[in-house]
């Protein structure tokens, strides 16, 4: 992918069309979406639309074939089985629901969460709960100077008293990536569960569930061209198979009387009553989208735009960015000495810049390195170098006009 490319791929979105001097600068918190998007979610509710696994009827079968289908192509897309992909709302749908039924798989004698100080709030309550529910012990791995994971202090915390360590792959306030797979060698051997916070990873880069070794991992439709209101739950078959559903209802059965049921199969048994079928189809077409374009490709040109617009920030006098060129995605957290990050943002706004700007959900990071917040650039396959001298620009307007 270069320049040009995004240039073409920016024509794809009407948003761009309908806010001609928009320099969209917040795809970490949602992308835009293509009109193939929004295009296959009218087609399929001009053309197909009817309640699946339940008519015996061409309409319903039909809807049924591209929900499933597009469960195939979410499994494809990160090598799982399609029977691990359950359709939830999002990533925090996801991680709560399974921190409501884990328990049930976590071996005996072991009574400890780990984390990392750094999590979004999505994946730290849910464990917070859980720990309180369960008198567990939440520990957090801590992070070095440089804003990576420090992997000799996840030697230390994860133990065989470590029941489950649930990890973000990529940072979304610092953009930084974290070694999954040396975590994962870790907890294995110590026979702890794994779950992958993926929302920030899997929209930009290749998400290898093989690979990566991990036993569950979460992640959002739209913040990878899709939707809001569908994300998915990935497990390994075995512990799916193990866990009872998190909710009940009609769809996720096989045998109801007055008294007892017994439940479907994974992955039917986790999507109780009717799902978000539009949704899930919009979130295939999206996926289609994105493998044509190459999630290698997605990837490397992010990180040609989180260069640049390094480079030249950084020129600026009185930027303090959070940023480790080792481990760099499509996301630059940085703040302007002496102005508050939402001055900034509403500022930049003015000249029609969207970024964002607090805490970004991880208010006990933003208290380790004492600030209140930061501003927030994220980047996606739209975005151009002339998104990035627009955003330098607004940078040195906002720095004239209070400094
Ligand atoms: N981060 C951001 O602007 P949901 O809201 O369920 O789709 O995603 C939650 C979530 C979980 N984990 C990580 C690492 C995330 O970044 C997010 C969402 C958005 O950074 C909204 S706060």
């Amino acid at each position: 992918m270069d320049n040009k490319k995004a240039k073409q791929l920016k024509g794809d979105f009407p948003i761009f069309k309908n806010h001609k001097n928009l320099v969209y600068l917040d795809s970490a918190a949602t992308t835009q979406k293509p009109k193939q998007v929004t295009e296959r979610i009218k087609e399929f509710y001009e053309n197909s639309n009817a309640n699946i696994h339940r008519g015996v009827y061409t309409l319903s079968e039909k809807a049924t074939e591209e929900y499933e289908s597009a469960r195939k192509i979410v499994a494809e897309f990160i090598n799982a089985d399609e029977k691990e992909i359950i359709f939830t709302k999002s990533t925090t749908d996801s991680i709560n629901a399974l921190s409501y039924i884990i328990d049930s798989i976590i071996p005996k004698g072991k009574n400890e969460i780990v984390l990392t100080e750094f999590e979004h709030h999505s994946n730290l309550i849910p464990w917070q709960q859980l720990a309180k529910r369960k008198n567990m012990k939440l520990k957090f791995i801590s992070m070095n100077d440089d804003f990576t994971l420090d992997l000799d202090d996840a030697k230390q915390k994860i133990t065989n008293k470590t029941a489950i360590v649930a990890i973000s792959h990529v940072s979304n306030s610092l953009g930084v990536t974290n070694p999954i797979k040396e975590i994962v060698k870790v907890a294995k051997k110590e026979g702890t569960i794994t779950i992958l916070d993926a929302a920030q990873s899997l929209p930009h880069m290749k998400v290898d569930v093989k690979k990566l070794d991990c036993d569950f991992l979460a992640f959002s439709g739209h913040k990878m061209l899709a939707p809001f209101g569908i994300g998915v739950l990935y497990g390994k078959k075995e512990l799916l198979e193990k866990l009872s559903p998190f909710e009940f209802g009609g769809g996720m059965i096989k045998k109801v009387s007055l008294e007892e049921s017994e439940f479907a199969n994974i992955p039917e048994k986790f999507e109780a009553g009717t799902q978000n079928i539009s949704g899930a189809i919009a979130l295939g077409e999206a996926i289609n989208y994105l493998n044509k374009i190459g999630i290698e490709k997605i990837h490397t040109w992010e990180k040609e735009l989180l260069k640049y617009s390094t480079d030249k920030i950084k020129e600026i006098d009185g930027i303090e960015i959070y940023f480790n060129e080792q481990n760099y995605s499509g996301i630059l957290s940085f703040n302007i000495r002496g102005i508050h990050p939402h001055d900034v943002a509403s500022m930049l706004n003015d000249y029609g810049i969207a970024v964002r700007a607090g805490h970004h959900c991880n208010m006990p990071l933003m208290k380790k390195l004492g600030i209140s917040g930061t501003v927030r650039a994220s980047f996606y396959i739209y975005n151009t170098f002339e998104d990035v001298d627009k955003l330098v620009e607004g940078i040195k307007k906002v720095k004239e006009k209070f400094g």
